[in-house]
């Protein structure tokens, strides 16, 4: 059985346009409660309960953005987007709210629960048997998945929530970020010492500091003196600067923004009626209220006095929202403090003390006690929370649309919330420069990009405290697979530039960036097959594996549809085993010129990996496609590529490639590149169906097969096909 239904629909939803396209067979209420026999449902006042009983072997996969792995089974979440700035063991929730997972057992079942506030979810964790599940309001819409395979149901997911944000291509390129470049000056140094070093580069971040005191859309003439022309003459180096943008606008008379939003009455509202005050890095601010498609068209346009003056992507941030205080309950602390005065100074009012000051920040109560506008309705805070950082960045890509329809421009956000994928990525947040984050970074993408978010990537080499070299070299050999490659640091870590490391560490780093670059090529045929295809960019293993081994590994990857990864994430670790589901091509690779290859069967495997290497396992008659060495994503070769594949039995792939910087692809504009090896008797024969429009001219061919044989040929588009040379153990 293949379907996908709606099972539960309560009340007045407040659409949260998570679903596009209303999947096949809705059903009707009664209908759907009977549906529901998986879960056994309790409607109350106020919430919903549902709860199901798990059967020995039931895996629960999904959720998106939390510190769990990929079994969530025995875990318990709370979808409610939170600035968390400690990613730890215990944490129930990050920045996005991601409501859909799958129960992998007998059957294979997804859920998605279309609900913008708060969620509890006990899956297994209080009775190891026993799937609890509390919503906290009665209107929500819950969609069920049937279908034969995790890959299945996922896709059904993927179908109904419309196509994935697409990047423009450079948006694959190296990104160097850190809190803060706080003058053009220490912009053009990174710029220079980049390019100095020759490591490629795309884009430079602008952090919160590039503003004027902190308010969006103004920049800072002291340090920033004549931007757009620093943005211009940044460009004519090929980089592009990235600023963020944060979801407070500063209470200040004069700034026309908060002035605009007094008077047009864009702001949430507090109990009394008034604009909501609250305290982020701007001082006092005030939230714009997202919901009212009034207020999103108006900041949506605001991104134009940046793309006027040559800006081209962006990032949002501190939108969950987050909320360092409100004044009134920082009074209320004061007040607290006073009257703490006159007891006795004990441990236990000590603790009391410590507790109230850290409970200002994020506090449950302030997310009560605010408003928006929903149609004529006044909606609490709390109730839609989840949705506030996904219409900021609707706002954000709807302005930008306006701006320039054709054009696509980077954008990622930090809260989410499904839906919001169709506008922009996410980034995973402030990490820290530990180990385990890094492992961290790799159950993320998987579980990120199940739930619609293909665009995202970690702080490479760590946010918070200092990254070690090999630290940042390990992270960087993960990070070079993921569609968001950013290098981001935290106000006070030591410097993480690549050249900020001692020469042997910056010469790994470089030739790791410029394998990343040479896999562009195949990576971003991956990502937009991916989004084209809905389906996920990145997948643990048991998307295409069965058996109870696979069932297990989440610290291998397979990205795309040709590579597997197994990234090292231990300090000191110069090899590690992976497990190969079936034979497969090992590339252990130093950068992008293609030396070792070695075929390694199906089984456990330690691979020795040093620190100058990372190994790449190709898929049995699969392959991927290399560019050269470029600085750039817009310099990478357009005219002749590489292929490595590992031939079994016969190979048939196919490439995706498009103009990179306009829609068209919308339009099913696109290249497709096909590249066919088979064996003729004793020869093996190459082919490669070149797309007219494009610019490829050429492909170069080098292809292994299973007896470790090594082949290659050049096909261009005169010979089309041709014979492939074997290649002598001598002259590998
Ligand atoms: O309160 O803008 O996650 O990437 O560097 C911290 C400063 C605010 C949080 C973001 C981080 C960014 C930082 N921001």
């Amino acid at each position: 059985m293949k379907n996908t239904i709606q099972l539960f629909k309560n009340g007045q939803v407040l659409k949260t346009g998570a679903i596009t396209e209303l999947p096949q067979g809705v059903i009707d209420q009664s209908q759907s409660l009977e549906q529901l026999s998986f879960f056994r449902l309790k409607v109350n006042e106020g919430d919903i309960l549902l709860s199901h009983e798990f059967q020995e072997a039931d895996m629960v996969v999904g959720f998106g953005e939390t510190v769990k792995g990929l079994n969530k089974r025995g875990s318990e979440l709370v979808a409610f987007c939170a600035d968390e700035p400690e990613h730890l063991p215990n944490k129930k929730s990050l920045y996005g709210a991601h409501n859909f997972f799958v129960i992998l057992g007998e059957r294979v079942t997804g859920f998605f629960i279309d609900f913008p506030g708060s969620i509890h979810y006990d899956i297994g964790f209080e009775n190891k048997d026993i799937f609890n599940i509390k919503i906290e309001g009665v209107d929500v819409d819950i969609y069920q998945f049937n279908g034969e395979s995790l890959k299945e149901v996922t896709h059904q997911f993927l179908q109904i929530i419309g196509e994935s944000y697409v990047p423009p291509k450079w948006g694959f390129g190296y990104q160097q970020c850190r809190w803060s470049y706080e003058t053009a000056d220490a912009i053009r140094r990174v710029a220079r010492e980049m390019r100095a070093a020759e490591i490629p580069c795309d884009t430079i971040y602008l952090d919160i500091d590039y503003m004027e005191r902190f308010k969006d859309f103004t920049t800072c003439d002291d340090k920033f003196p004549n931007f757009e022309s620093f943005v211009k003459e940044m460009r004519e180096e090929d980089f592009r600067l990235i600023p963020i943008i944060d979801a407070g606008v500063k209470i200040e008379d004069g700034y026309d923004v908060y002035e605009e939003g007094i008077k047009e009455g864009h702001f949430c509202l507090d109990e009394s009626g008034k604009p909501f005050v609250a305290a982020v890095w701007p001082g006092l601010v005030h939230f714009p209220d997202f919901f009212r498609p009034e207020t999103r068209a108006w900041f949506g346009h605001k991104y134009k006095m940046l793309t006027d003056c040559g800006i081209e992507g962006f990032w949002n941030d501190m939108n969950e929202p987050a909320i360092f205080y409100t004044p009134k309950r920082l009074n209320a602390f004061y007040d607290h403090v006073e009257k703490s005065k006159e007891k006795p100074l004990d441990i236990y009012s000590f603790f009391d003390l410590m507790e109230n000051g850290r409970g200002l920040s994020n506090s449950p109560e302030d997310y009560q006690s605010f408003y928006h506008r929903v149609e004529d309705q006044l909606v609490r805070h709390d109730c839609v929370h989840n949705l506030y950082g996904y219409y900021m960045t609707q706002s954000a890509a709807e302005g930008l649309e306006r701006i320039d329809a054709n054009k696509r421009f980077l954008l990622f956000s930090r809260a989410s919330y499904v839906g919001m994928h169709r506008y922009g990525g996410i980034w995973m947040g402030d990490n820290q420069s530990w180990w385990e984050h890094i492992e961290l970074s790799m159950k993320l993408l998987p579980a990120i990009n199940m739930c619609g978010f293909m665009y995202t990537g970690p702080d490479t080499g760590g946010f918070q405290s200092d990254a070690s070299s090999e630290l940042m070299t390990r992270w960087m050999q993960f990070s070079i697979f993921t569609p968001l490659l950013r290098n981001h640091a935290a106000l006070g870590s030591r410097d993480q530039e690549p050249f900020a490391f001692e020469a042997s560490t910056r010469q790994t780093l470089k030739k790791m960036i410029e394998l990343r670059y040479a896999l562009i090529p195949y990576l971003y045929s991956a990502y937009m097959k991916a989004v084209r295809e809905r389906l996920p960019y990145a997948e643990n293993l048991l998307m295409d594996y069965e058996g109870a081994r696979v069932k297990e590994i989440e610290d291998q990857l397979l990205i795309g549809e040709a590579l597997m990864i197994a990234p090292i994430y231990k300090q000191n670790r110069r090899g590690r085993m992976v497990h190969l589901p079936e034979a497969m091509l090992l590339w252990t690779s130093k950068g992008p010129l293609v030396e070792t290859l070695e075929v390694i069967g199906a089984g456990d495997y330690y691979a020795p990996i040093s620190l100058e290497e990372v190994p790449l396992f190709i898929r049995p008659d699969k392959g991927i496609l290399l560019g050269g060495v470029a600085q750039t994503v817009n310099q990478i070769n357009k005219t002749e590529l590489t292929y490595l594949g590992f031939l079994v039995d016969k190979i048939k792939d196919e490439f995706y490639d498009d103009d990179g910087c306009s829609k068209a692809y919308q339009e099913n504009q696109f290249y497709k590149t096909t590249i066919s090896i088979e064996r003729e008797s004793e020869d093996l024969m190459a082919s490669v169906v070149f797309d007219v429009a494009s610019d490829l001219l050429s492909v170069k061919i080098i292809v292994m097969d299973i007896n470790g044989e090594r082949y290659k040929g050049l096909v261009t588009r005169e010979t089309g096909s041709i014979c492939l040379e074997k290649v002598s153990h001598y002259d590998k």
